[in-house]
């Protein structure tokens, strides 16, 4: 039998983390064979509803659950685990300057960047989903400069799954049959959803999704918005934001991750810009990327037309901007 992997999830205590931690403990994550124990890490305040949460996961009896670790002890949470999932942040309130969020994120991110480089498992694997994801992994790689900055991450395949979703509904079509729609850049609003080289399995071979589509108005209109604004449309619908489409990204984030992602096919991740397309190294970016054995790689020589370049280019533009606030926040 194989060795459980040590799985943290910060703010687990929250609705993403509810709908996360059955997942991870069901083998959605690492595989149905991969045994885990689950650290969860939240804040004092919210100590008691993490011991509830601890509490029905015994409860579940779910049979890769080796053990649980439910702390508001950021050292006692970090240690020896293989997987990390960021969850916890400080959100945006209303009437709340950008500035400070950025600063309570900023000081988050630093002391948990530390907690993990000294007491991870070497060669863990990180993935971030608070907001603002992009800049909040970018704080958390410079502050443990010990773990490879490759194993530093942030979610955009939701988005990336929300534009699989659209292309399906539009086409009428299984999404499984849709894939290599690219999200590129900042988890925002600026983030450009690219269905360029998108493809969709028909009976007749793998068609481009711009000839099925037959529709560039929308394709270049209402699908993107549709996607960027998705977010705060389930925010309106639900008057909570998305929790169940951001727990089974995280998961298939993760999954790929590590067990490879399919021939022929790449998903979005953002990662750490080497300055591929273009886009400014030291940022940490969404790209195309495959992976093969633990490791991502960014899919390159996709063309970029003039329309897109523009796009890749304010989205990148955002993020600089972000590096620059998060940077004037650390005194
Ligand atoms: P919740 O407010 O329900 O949960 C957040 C939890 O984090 C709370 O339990 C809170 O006590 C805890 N927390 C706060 N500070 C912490 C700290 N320093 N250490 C540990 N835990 C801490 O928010 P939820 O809806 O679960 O969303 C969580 C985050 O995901 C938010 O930042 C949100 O903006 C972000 N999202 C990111 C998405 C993505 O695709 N990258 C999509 C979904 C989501 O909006």
């Amino acid at each position: 039998a194989k060795e459980p992997v040590r799985v943290l999830v910060t703010g687990a205590a929250g609705q993403i983390g509810y709908a996360l931690v059955p997942m991870i403990a069901r083998g959605v994550m690492l595989g149905p064979d991969q045994p885990v124990i689950l650290h969860m890490l939240d804040i004092p305040p919210a100590a008691e509803a993490l011991n509830g949460v601890k509490m029905e996961l015994v409860d579940a009896a779910f049979p890769l659950l080796k053990g649980v670790v439910a702390t508001t002890d950021v050292v006692e949470a970090c240690t020896g685990v293989g997987v990390a999932v960021m969850v916890g942040g400080f959100p945006r309130k209303e009437g709340m300057e950008r500035k400070d969020v950025m600063s309570k994120n900023v000081s988050i991110y630093k002391a948990q960047a530390s907690a993990l480089e000294k007491h991870a498992a070497a060669n863990c694997k990180v993935l971030v989903v608070a907001n603002p994801a992009n800049t909040n992994a970018l704080i958390l790689k410079e502050f443990a400069p010990s773990i490879p900055e490759k194993n530093v991450t942030c979610l955009t395949r939701l988005d990336h799954n929300r534009a699989l979703g659209q292309i399906s509904e539009r086409l009428n079509v299984q999404v499984s049959d849709v894939k290599n729609v690219i999200i590129w850049g900042n988890h925002s609003s600026t983030q450009y959803p690219d269905v360029n080289h998108a493809t969709v399995k028909t009976s007749s071979g793998e068609k481009p999704v711009r000839e099925l589509v037959a529709d560039d108005g929308w394709l270049n209109g209402e699908f993107i918005t549709t996607v960027q604004q998705r977010g705060a449309a389930i925010i309106k619908a639900r008057k909570l934001s998305s929790a169940l489409s951001a727990a089974s990204s995280a998961c298939d984030h993760i999954r790929d991750w590590v067990l490879g992602t399919p021939a022929g096919t790449w998903v979005s991740m953002g990662v750490y810009s080497d300055g591929s397309y273009g886009v400014p190294a030291g940022l940490i970016y969404s790209f195309p990327v495959t992976c093969k054995n633990g490791e991502w790689t960014i899919v390159q020589g996709l063309g970029i037309d003039e329309f897109s370049r523009k796009k890749l280019d304010s989205t990148a533009e955002e993020l600089s901007e972000e590096k620059a606030l998060a940077y004037s926040c650390l005194t």
